[in-house]
């Protein structure tokens, strides 16, 4: 207690000429607690200090992190809307000259009611991103179905984290990304992690799994690559890529085979059990290892040790995720929690980490094909009644399911969207099968690009609004736990930037919408609002106002009302969110990937992240610290493999598959199955690893499958350069 207090005294040490504003990071789902540091004469955030006294993160904070207040004062900012003049010059920075913010709006009321006066209101899409607050994301949810009138909105979590969700509505009828707070995981006695490069993408976690050890407890990693926490792990099950789903089972036939079932749990908790265990038999430890690559043994020493922890979590991330059986693969190591009864307690549970910033509070309010706000499903009627009571408009007037984030640049393709509403996101890198892609964003009719940088989807936009960072803007996100915290303003917008709420509002007048809009001036106004739009649904914010974030260190959704402190335990009670109350345990039969390796193409070739560069790379790249650290991607290949190709340490490859080709430097290292080679991802134009990937989609969460197909490497004539 006296340390605590030591330490808030020295975060409010008072500075003569600054003053600190509190709040959290901008990238990141593990939402680190940050102090801006602004300069009181020119009111300019000029540095940053990590918050000790932040529950979560205790003043942690990683290199992106530490730099992410350079963002906002940065000389590439886009300070005026930018309007097209050359056509020709479309697909590059080029060819945009500086408008009014009238002459912008003006522009696309004209082009969007021409379109869908032409082609139906379905002519006009939004493609949107969870960077933003929960605020800016029901709005836009509010913005695509009322004021544009169409079904066609979706976001990139579709492309992050809509198998987790997925695979939590399958198994416990709710999605809520961590059953548990994060203040737990360190107590428990084994964590079972899968596909989570935790060290480098959630780095403010790993003093926790560490801790997990230090109390005497086990940390199991499942990954192809000897991550930083892979070599730390009292067992590294190096998986080959995509063989996840015989991997659970094989764990489950194992804690099934050894009596580690807890019964009463599943009797009086679960339905499926006995259909799973039917499945599960015959995914012996030889069966699987032949299926993962994966030693018998080691996958022995995984069952006893999760069998046997009084306490455990399973985790998982990305790597298990961004499958073509991505809900399959979550619900196949939920399953393992399910059939031990290690969930509904304090210090065990199912967690997965949560990608970006808002990546939880993102998906439940409206910015998803089939969804609205508070979690309701677009396809309920029920629902879409509350909702257009609570808008003010007819049943008729709501538009039906759209399709999903890649299935709308089909769309496009096919012609049937003409138009789009881009914000936040930069698909031009981060989409799959990229050439194609981008193709379809270089014929499109219109397209608007809300960014605060020019990013490389901008390159494609006929007009460009220019946004605000986090800091220049107030409101909410929910952090990886489910977590409502409060992100606080800085510093006013730079040159005639403006939050996207405001932008929507104002293109909603222009667009003869005004009077479903006109009543929301502050981001405050938007708050209440969506806080009041999100009550009655399951993922309900109505009791989480920003007071008493504020008093409680954050709010855990659900919070219903005044009174309610919120949920930071779910399922305490043993009650499921479905129908009948009971989870369910998951009977999931094996599949193969999408493309499995051939002789043409032999190796696997998966990709992520690394710990300097934050998704496409449009943000950290220009950040001259994280630029030095990685200014380029490289391909990690194993020693054999390399040998076998006869390719040295830092030669440049041509790596291809059947989609496209890139070239990258080597980098050799153990810490890789010789039959799997990894690029990360962060990188625009010709260095994109999304120029390979294939667009092959899970059935449910229509996730596409990222981290997995078949690819060649050429060495090429040339020297080494
Ligand atoms: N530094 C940094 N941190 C970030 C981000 C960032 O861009 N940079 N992005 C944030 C976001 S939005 C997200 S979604 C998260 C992502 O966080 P993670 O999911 O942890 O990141 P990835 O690097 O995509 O993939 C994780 C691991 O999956 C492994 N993997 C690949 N294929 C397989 C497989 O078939 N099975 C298994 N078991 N593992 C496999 C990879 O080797 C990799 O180590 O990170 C968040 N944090
Ligand atoms: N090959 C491969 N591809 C992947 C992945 C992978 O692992 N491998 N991971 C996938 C995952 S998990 C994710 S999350 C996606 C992310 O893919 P993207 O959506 O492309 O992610 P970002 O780079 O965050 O793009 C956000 C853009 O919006 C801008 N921006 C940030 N905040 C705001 C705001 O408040 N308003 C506006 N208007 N703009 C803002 C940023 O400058 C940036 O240009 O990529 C996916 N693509
Ligand atoms: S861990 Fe995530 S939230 Fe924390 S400082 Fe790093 S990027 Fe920001
Ligand atoms: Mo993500």
């Amino acid at each position: 207690m006296q340390r605590d207090k030591f330490f808030k005294e020295i975060e409010n040490v008072y500075h003569p000429n600054e003053k600190l504003i509190k709040t959290h990071c901008s990238y990141c789902g593990m939402q680190c607690g940050m102090n801006l540091r602004v300069n009181t004469s020119t009111n300019k955030i000029i540095g940053v200090e990590p918050r000790y006294d932040w529950p979560v993160t205790v003043g942690k904070m990683c290199p992106k992190g530490v730099t992410a207040y350079q963002q906002t004062n940065h000389d590439d900012r886009l300070l005026k809307p930018l309007i097209r003049d050359d056509a020709s010059l479309k697909g590059t920075t080029k060819g945009f000259r500086e408008a009014s913010w009238d002459e912008a709006y003006d522009l696309i009321a004209k082009k969007f009611t021409e379109l869908q006066e032409n082609y139906g209101k379905d002519s006009l899409s939004v493609f949107s991103g969870v960077s933003m607050t929960n605020e800016k994301c029901y709005l836009t949810g509010k913005f695509a179905r009322v004021a544009l009138g169409t079904k066609y909105i979706d976001y990139n979590g579709r492309f992050c984290m809509s198998s987790a969700a997925g695979g939590f509505l399958r198994s416990f009828g709710v999605d809520r990304g961590s059953t548990l707070p994060w203040t737990d995981i360190h107590e428990t006695d084994c964590l079972f992690i899968a596909g989570s490069n935790t060290a480098e993408c959630h780095p403010t976690s790993i003093f926790r799994l560490w801790n997990v050890q230090e109390r005497g407890g086990y940390i199991i990693v499942v990954d192809p690559r000897e991550t930083p926490i892979a070599r730390r792990a009292d067992v590294h099950l190096d998986i080959r890529p995509g063989t996840d789903l015989a991997l659970a089972n094989g764990i489950l036939h194992l804690l099934i085979e050894n009596g580690y079932t807890d019964e009463q749990f599943v009797n009086n908790h679960t339905n499926g059990f006995e259909e799973t265990r039917e499945l599960v038999k015959e995914f012996t430890p030889e069966y699987t290892s032949e299926i993962t690559g994966v030693d018998q043994e080691k996958i022995i020493q995984a069952a006893e040790i999760y069998g046997k922890a009084p306490n455990a979590v399973v985790m998982f991330a990305r790597g298990i995720e961004q499958q073509h059986k991505g809900v399959d693969n979550v619900s196949a190591y939920t399953n393992m929690a399910l059939v031990t009864g290690k969930i509904g307690r304090p210090k065990s549970g199912v967690a997965t980490f949560t990608g970006q910033g808002n990546g939880q509070g993102g998906r439940e309010h409206g910015q998803k094909s089939d969804l609205l706000p508070g979690y309701r499903k677009i396809t309920n009627p029920e629902h879409v009644k509350e909702v257009c009571q609570f808008w003010g408009i007819s049943e008729d007037e709501m538009p039906k399911a759209g399709v999903s984030a890649y299935e709308l640049f089909e769309l496009m393709a096919k012609k049937e969207i003409r138009g789009l509403y881009l914000l936040c996101s930069n698909p031009a890198v981060s989409a799959p099968n990229l050439n194609f892609v981008r193709e379809t964003l270089k014929n499109l009719d219109f397209m608007v690009c809300a960014d605060f940088y020019l990013s490389e989807s901008a390159e494609f936009a006929d007009v460009i609004l220019p946004s605000v960072t986090w800091s220049e803007d107030e409101g909410t996100t929910t952090n990886l736990e489910g977590r409502i915290i409060k992100i606080n303003k800085a510093q006013e917008p730079v040159g005639e930037s403006k939050p996207d709420w405001q932008m929507q509002v104002e293109l909603a007048e222009r667009l003869g919408r005004g009077k479903y809009f006109s009543h929301l001036k502050t981001a405050r106004d938007v708050a209440d609002e969506f806080r009041a739009a999100s009550k009655g649904g399951y993922a309900d914010y109505y009791g989480a106002t920003w007071e008493k974030i504020e008093k409680q260190d954050g709010v855990f959704w659900p919070c219903k009302d005044e009174e309610d402190e919120g949920t930071p335990h779910m399922f305490l009670d043993k009650k499921f969110y479905h129908s009948d109350g009971k989870a369910k345990i998951c009977a999931l039969p094996y599949r193969k990937s999408a493309e499995e390796p051939d002789e043409t193409y032999p190796l696997r070739m998966t990709n992520g992240r690394v710990v300097y560069h934050y998704l496409s790379g449009n943000q950290t790249r220009r950040i001259p610290f994280l630029r030095d650290m990685c200014p380029e991607p490289f391909i990690e290949v194993h020693p054999q493999t390399a040998e076998k190709y006869k390719i040295s340490h830092e030669e440049e490859v041509r790596l291809y598959t059947r989609r496209g080709e890139a070239f990258y430097k080597v980098k050799i290292t153990e810490a890789i199955r010789p039959d799997t080679v990894f690029v990360p991802y962060h990188f625009g134009h010709e260095k994109s690893i999304n120029l390979l990937t294939i667009a092959a989609l899970d059935p449910m969460s229509r996730m596409p499958e990222f981290k997995v197909c078949a690819a060649q490497i050429e060495k090429l004539d040339r020297e080494k350069v």
